[in-house]
């Protein structure tokens, strides 16, 4: 079986595969930056098969270099953010305790604060670490079997886990979703989503670049500079609340600046929307600008993507579609039992390993039967007539999708019990056209004690990233629990949405 870097590293040495602002870096560069980067981690870091290796970069070539190079050193990439402050980003290193962080000169320092004790390499200039590969044979390529990535999900406990995807993983899930979408080195991505989740880094970017296209990476998602980079790109990617911000951003131009605009959009081979619900209104008014509704599809960081709309014939809007070929699906009852609307189950080859030192979560999220290890994706779904897939929501009220991100609502009330003035604290998920929810929260008070909303976002903002950050509060006395303390969240929730109508 080919690897993504086999893959990645095979492509011709002068073919564009990066494009960042103006500087675009090929897939030989990629190569000879790697090499280099993969022997210092070697023989300096003393990377090996199954080592952990953090890496913290904004996107650009440096990222993707650095990526490849902990492959090419069959080291296991753990992908940090600054979108994290140092807190997270350092609980995510003691989980996964890696034995060296790789950080772009501009996030040293970010990447120092959370290091603690652990060597820390600087890259600078990509230029010093080019070093001739003698590309046919060149040593230093991962096995299928080796670990790939340690990706962070947030899930019904407070602490994120990480979710232990192998080569052959990553393999499987870009093989038959390249096949699905038909990428091919024509394809020219423009990509805004941050590169620390599954959607950004994998579905999208190392899916092209696999396939020899070329990536335009935006150091961050602006839907002017996305609009402008359409002309002469054939794939977009992006999660609902893109579509609604290039909408909005569409909506609010003068009909010659729109009509300009729209043109390369129209000219765009495909329009991918995931990561959460796609509203029909907004698919609708995509299509009416863009003239093709976007192709729906649902992914996992455990598992890539599973399901898919055609990207021929009929998209249908509200569905996710059907499995990708390989992709086992199931749905079940909660006995278990096959039944046409229940849990969603996933099978076969692109299903992730496991969660890192959580034999816990393991234990309640496979279930053996026929042979076949079944996930459970804690998403409730329905089967149409056709078989195809219709998500109706998760089974657990405790997670939550703001803007394409999985939150955890235990981890966020958990944040803020740590405030002195904070007796308890309640988060929910109001539904939000553009979000998908917002995260609303109802915080209780020690006695005689004060605090305002400002004052515990504040504080939050020192424990968790900003997306995880409630945008609705509410001081309150308590909240509505049943008999036994137990806080009822769709009675709270109905709350909050009777407070704004
Ligand atoms: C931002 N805002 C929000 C918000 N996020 N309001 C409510 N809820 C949220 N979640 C508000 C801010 O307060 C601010 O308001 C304004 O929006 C601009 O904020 P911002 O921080 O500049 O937002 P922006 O950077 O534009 O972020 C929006 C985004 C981002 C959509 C670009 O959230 C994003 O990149 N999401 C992608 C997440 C992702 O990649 N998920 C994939 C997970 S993997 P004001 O009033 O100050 O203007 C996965 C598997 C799979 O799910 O299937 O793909
Ligand atoms: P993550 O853990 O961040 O990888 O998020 C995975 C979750 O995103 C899934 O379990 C779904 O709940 C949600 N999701 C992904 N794609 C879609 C989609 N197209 N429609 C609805 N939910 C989706």
């Amino acid at each position: 079986m080919r690897t993504l870097v086999d893959a990645i590293l095979s492509q011709p040495a002068p073919r564009a595969a990066l494009r960042c602002g103006h500087t675009v870096s090929t897939y030989g560069d990629l190569d000879e930056w790697s090499h280099g980067l993969a022997r210092h981690l070697i023989e300096v870091g003393g990377v090996c098969a199954g080592v952990r290796v953090a890496m913290l970069f904004e996107p650009g070539p440096a990222f993707v270099a650095t990526l490849l190079a902990i492959w090419r050193a069959r080291g296991v990439a753990l992908v940090l953010t600054d979108l994290h402050p140092p807190k997270e980003r350092a609980a995510l290193m003691n989980d996964a305790k890696p034995v060296v962080v790789l950080a772009s000169e501009r996030l040293s320092e970010a990447a120092r604060a959370s290091a603690g004790a652990t060597a820390l390499i600087v890259i600078g200039s990509l230029e010093p670490w080019r070093s001739a590969t003698g590309r046919d044979g060149a040593p230093w390529r991962p096995q299928p079997d080796d670990l790939a990535l340690q990706m962070y999900t947030s899930g019904t406990t407070g602490a994120p886990k990480g979710v232990l995807l192998r080569h052959h993983h990553l393999s499987a899930q870009l093989e038959t979703l390249a096949r699905a979408w038909g990428i091919t080195r024509d394809d020219v991505l423009v990509h805004a989503l941050p590169l620390h989740h599954i959607h950004g880094l994998s579905i999208a970017m190392l899916n092209v670049l696999r396939a020899g296209g070329l990536v335009h990476l935006l150091p961050a998602f602006d839907p002017h500079a996305v609009l402008a980079l359409c002309t002469n790109a054939t794939l977009f990617m992006g999660v609902p609340t893109m579509y609604a911000r290039l909408l909005d951003t569409l909506d609010a131009l003068d009909s010659e600046a729109r009509a300009a605009a729209i043109a390369p959009l129209r000219a765009l081979r495909l329009c991918v929307s995931g990561s959460a619900a796609l509203p029909v209104s907004l698919g609708n008014r995509w299509e009416a600008y863009a003239g093709r509704y976007p192709l729906e599809r649902f992914g996992m960081t455990e598992l890539g993507v599973a399901l898919s709309n055609p990207l021929d014939g009929c998209r249908v809007a509200g569905s996710v579609g059907k499995p990708l070929d390989g992709v086992l699906v199931r749905v079940v009852d909660d006995e278990g039992t096959d039944a046409r609307e229940g849990q969603l189950l996933v099978g076969g080859p692109t299903v992730f390993e496991g969660y890192f030192e959580r034999p816990d979560a393991d234990a309640q999220s496979f279930v053996v039967q026929d042979g076949v290890r079944w996930f459970q994706t804690g998403d409730t779904v329905r089967l149409d007539d056709h078989a195809r897939v219709q998500i109706l929501g998760r089974t657990s009220v405790d997670i939550l999708k703001s803007a394409g991100y999985k939150l955890s609502a235990i981890e966020i009330e958990e944040a803020l019990r740590r405030h002195p003035a904070v007796r308890d604290a309640a988060v929910v998920g109001l539904p939000d056209e553009t979000y998908g929810q917002r995260v609303a929260a109802a915080v209780m008070l020690h006695k005689g004690a004060r605090a305002l909303p400002d004052e515990l976002a504040s504080f939050l903002r020192e424990e968790l990233a900003p997306y995880k950050l409630p945008r609705v509060w509410r001081i309150v006395d308590d909240v509505p629990r049943n008999a036994l303390g137990k806080v009822l969240k769709p009675a709270l929730t109905k709350q909050f949405i009777e407070d704004f109508s």
